[in-house]
């Protein structure tokens, strides 16, 4: 049988019919084991030699004996060991025709051709005829559709980039393979195939969409939400994606569906592939290695983006699905919540008690506690009388407030006493009725634009009364207390799929709504994963300080995330480390998790350690469910609340940087925690860190994640890292925002693991040789710490250079960058330039330079002397206390 390729040369615009030595091994020989019987198509015998890592599975949506295998035409095997995890029995042999590509075309962004069913499958609702479209949108980023051309399909309503034209360049080569049916990238140069999919069959059927493909590498990361290490495990892992509220414990879908993955390629390259589609799936991955993606519904639309390094691959992806939104300077701040704060006095008094205690706080929250019978938009009269007068008070210390809100509109009133229910209900804006905690409750659409104006009217309604500063938006999966509905869910295809991924409970309705509940765009069983999502966007209308439980790709251009409900436990303390970094890579940057723990009691020692490492998300913030022991940082004994202090003014001095790392990824699609592989994708020692991570490229946190630990173990890459051990009093500023360093604490890495001293007061961060960090003063809110004194920790490579910047602006007008409204900085080692009128007032007070190798004899700031600067030659510090305008330029030398 002899092989067919099309072909398509990137580089030439050119199109061929042509047999191509250089197809994969796989294809080749799937291709000689096809011949076409008619239905049953499949002979049973032939290309059944599969090792068992290559298997792709033939029995998916129902288990199968010999048999039934054997009647699809596939191979079975059952394996010694017991079931789950391992191989399929039934997979498909080599050269299972599916599809087959014909009429290849060329378009204005690529190509296209039609594929058509060379034998019918076993699936209901089989797709005969797709259309293919591959376009080549720019020189790094693919895309490629497979619709059905006759019918329009549910397609998610994401406004993605629009191209006309194909890149006139491209790093990757495409082929499609005729028959069967499949497509290969690979990269230019070098021909690495990064996709191939002609390694099992393509499935296109009505509620059963499946496509697999090789992987390059078994560094996969990506696929949220799971508690999972960062780079999952390709032994036969099944992934799910279905928003569901669960309390994260591992393989279990949880409250976010971002169906993108990176992959690491031998020698660092990097990739990524993007299924834009919102359907309940599996993806599955398997040790050869390969994955297979199954989805139950909409259509098969790809990205792939060619890198070639990790953060290119991230930005790529950002470029299709948004940037991350730029919060208020005040979102960085430390943020204390509670279950249980039960009246405006209690939430009165953890506010007094923080500032008793001289802790830092920048925003008050309240859970469902302040809701007069738990329904939104309303507020208890009794034990929130006072409500709007707490939270203007809150607003005269420099505080924030942000409150709860739940989807849920309760229905349970009379007609004509609850205004959200009442106008809802004329306005349609419902989903479906459902319990949830107020009772019976409408969700509502917001697919639904005339949703997005009810919604609006409803928070502005409250804002009126209560001053509020941003919206917690939770049980958003939607989370229902039933399943389904009161009365159960219609016994349809929607609700009863012939395939249910592997989602927690069993069933789409678990835990949620009917899956055939009708909305404006779509049926719930397409939108589901999109609800969070499109309540954020309602929500960040209003002003964009919104956290979010529920999210999708593309939520971090509206919203923050956080992790749910964790337990008090290390377990939990040290997922934590792959979750915000996880999300750092989804594009939702603003990430953390329950600091000290939401489930269970937490200890002291646990809720000290979470408290260093919580100083380290993007999102700050201390939760607890009711009913456990207080965990505020007042709670624990004198020492603890040394130790937290200190982790929070870290914080507090390191904001600048933070704020302009928030302005990187807003503006250019960077992350802001960031695992090691992306700064140092060639050192594949960086591939696995999940236990560390960078602020940015300049701030490495190592943190410690274990009971009853003074000594932690991390990663250095080759380089020079220097400790920033503490905030004290060594250089110049009155409230001591320059950092200490102690003699033996430089490290000079040749790339290796190093033991770093971690008393219980202390998290070890290491700023990075050539890194310029902007710090400032602490203060207990930001509100006042933007009015100190900065400073610069300069860290000089060996050949004395270093470099960092500064964004700055008034810390909350919304899109004071689009507007032009901000001051941008450069620091160059030696070389220090300022300009722009929003740092006006603001003095440098300090500037420590980490490496400076011999005693400078003379230091000059703007050519005059400054003749007590300091110099130690243990720690190669050079303190240089100054009094510099940050609004003019200046610069620094020494000699
Ligand atoms: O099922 O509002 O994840 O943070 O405290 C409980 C009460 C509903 C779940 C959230 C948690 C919050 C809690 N909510």
């Amino acid at each position: 049988m002899q092989q067919r390729l099309l072909q398509h040369l990137s580089l030439f615009h050119f199109l061929v019919l042509a047999v191509d030595p250089s197809v994969p091994e796989t294809g080749r020989r799937g291709a000689a084991a096809s011949s076409p019987p008619s239905p049953p198509a499949h002979s049973a015998a032939a290309g059944c030699e599969v090792p068992p890592s290559h298997r792709f599975d033939c029995g998916a949506e129902r288990l199968l004996a010999r048999e039934g295998c054997e009647a699809r035409g596939c191979c079975y095997a059952p394996a010694a060991s017991g079931a789950g995890g391992g191989p399929p029995w039934c997979f498909f042999p080599r050269g299972y025709r599916s599809y087959r590509a014909e009429n290849l075309t060329a378009t204005a962004r690529g190509y296209a051709a039609r594929l058509r069913r060379v034998a019918p499958s076993f699936l209901p609702g089989d797709v005969g005829v797709l259309r293919l479209d591959v376009a080549l949108e720019t020189e790094s980023r693919l895309r490629f559709t497979l619709r059905d051309p006759a019918r329009q399909r549910y397609e998610v309503p994401l406004a993605t980039p629009r191209v006309s034209a194909r890149a006139a360049s491209t790093l990757y080569g495409v082929q499609v393979h005729e028959d069967p049916f499949g497509l290969v990238v690979s990269r230019r140069p070098g021909g690495q195939v990064l996709l191939n999919t002609t390694v099992a069959p393509l499935f296109f059927a009505d509620q059963f969409l499946q496509i697999s493909t090789s992987l390059p590498s078994r560094f996969i990361s990506g696929l949220g939400e799971h508690l999972a290490p960062l780079v999952l495990d390709t032994a036969w892992t099944k992934v799910t994606l279905w928003n569901r509220d669960m309390a994260p414990v591992p393989q279990v879908n949880l409250y976010g569906s971002h169906p993108f993955y990176l992959v690491i390629e031998d020698g660092g390259s990097a990739h990524g592939v993007f299924l834009l589609n919102s359907n309940a799936m599996d993806v599955v991955l398997q040790p050869s290695p390969a994955l297979t993606w199954r989805t139950t519904g909409g259509i098969l639309d790809f990205y792939v983006f060619l890198g070639p390094d990790p953060k290119s691959v991230v930005r790529q992806y950002l470029d299709v699905v948004g940037f991350p939104f730029m919060p208020p300077y005040w979102g960085l701040g430390f943020h204390l919540c509670r279950w249980g704060y039960s009246s405006t006095t209690t939430t009165r008094q953890a506010v007094a008690n923080m500032s008793a205690a001289r802790f830092p706080l920048d925003v008050q929250w309240n859970d469902l506690d302040y809701m007069d019978a738990k329904r939104d938009f309303t507020f208890n009269k009794e034990t929130f009388k006072d409500y709007p007068d707490m939270v203007r008070d809150f607003h005269q210390r420099g505080l924030r407030y942000v409150m709860i809100v739940d989807p849920g509109i309760s229905s349970s009133g009379p007609p004509g006493t609850y205004k959200p229910y009442d106008d809802g209900l004329k306005r349609g804006v419902a989903a479906s009725l459902l319990q949830v905690w107020p009772g019976p409750t409408a969700f509502p659409d917001f697919t639904n634009p005339e949703t997005h104006e009810w919604w609006h009217d409803m928070v502005k309604d409250f804002h009126d009364q209560v001053p509020f500063d941003g919206m917690w938006i939770d049980m958003n999966e939607p989370s229902n207390f039933v399943e389904g509905s009161q009365d159960g869910c219609p016994n349809n295809s929607l609700e009863k799929p012939p395939y249910v991924p592997g989602v927690f409970g069993g069933r789409l309705q678990a835990g949620t709504i009917c899956a055939s509940s009708q909305q404006y765009l779509s049926s719930h069983y397409n939108l589901h994963s999109l609800y969070g999502l499109t309540e954020a966007i309602g929500c960040s209308r209003w002003r964009p300080f919104v956290i979010s439980r529920s999210t999708f790709s593309g939520h971090g251009r509206y919203a923050g995330h956080w992790t749910g409900d964790v337990e008090s436990n290390w377990e939990q303390l040290s997922y934590s480390v792959p979750e915000v970094l996880l999300f750092n890579l989804l594009g939702v940057p603003l990430v953390g998790a329950d600091i000290c723990g939401f489930l269970g009691d937490t200890s002291e020692e646990l809720c000290v350690r979470w408290t260093q490492l919580g100083a380290f998300y993007p999102f700050m913030r201390n939760h607890n469910d009711h009913g456990n022991r207080p965990q505020e940082p007042y709670a624990f004994s004198p020492a603890a609340q040394d130790a937290m202090r200190k982790a929070l003014r870290l914080r507090y001095s390191l904001l600048p940087y933070l704020y302009t790392l928030f302005h990187r990824a807003h503006t250019a699609g960077e992350t802001v925690a960031r695992p090691l592989f992306l700064e140092f994708p060639k050192d594949p020692n960086t591939w696995t860190v999940d236990r560390q991570l960078l602020w940015g490229g300049g701030l490495l946190v190592t943190p410690v994640l274990e009971a009853g630990q003074t000594k932690v173990s991390g990663y250095f890459p080759a380089g020079t890292w220097y400790s920033l051990v503490g905030v004290g009093a060594a250089a110049g500023l009155p409230g001591a925002a320059t950092p200490f360093l102690r003699p033996d604490s430089t490290i000079h890495s040749k790339g290796q693991w190093v033991l770093l001293p971690a008393p219980l007061d202390t998290i070890n961060v290491h700023v990075r040789a050539g890194h310029v960090l902007p710090l400032q003063e602490p203060a207990f809110s930001t509100a006042e710490s933007r009015k100190k004194g900065m400073a610069l920790v300069v860290a000089l490579t060996p050949d004395g250079f270093a470099r960092g910047e500064l964004f700055w602006d008034d810390g909350e007008s919304w899109q004071s960058f689009e507007k032009g409204d901000y001051t941008e900085t450069l620091f160059l080692a030696a070389h220090v330039s300022v300009g722009g009128g929003h740092l006006d007032g603001i003095l440098l007070e300090a500037v420590t330079i980490l490496g400076v190798t011999s005693p400078p004899r003379q230091v000059l700031a703007n050519g005059a002397r400054v003749d007590d600067f300091s110099y130690c030659s243990d720690t190669q510090v050079l303190s240089v206390p100054v009094s510099l305008p940050m609004w003019e330029q200046f610069v620094i030398t020494w000699s």
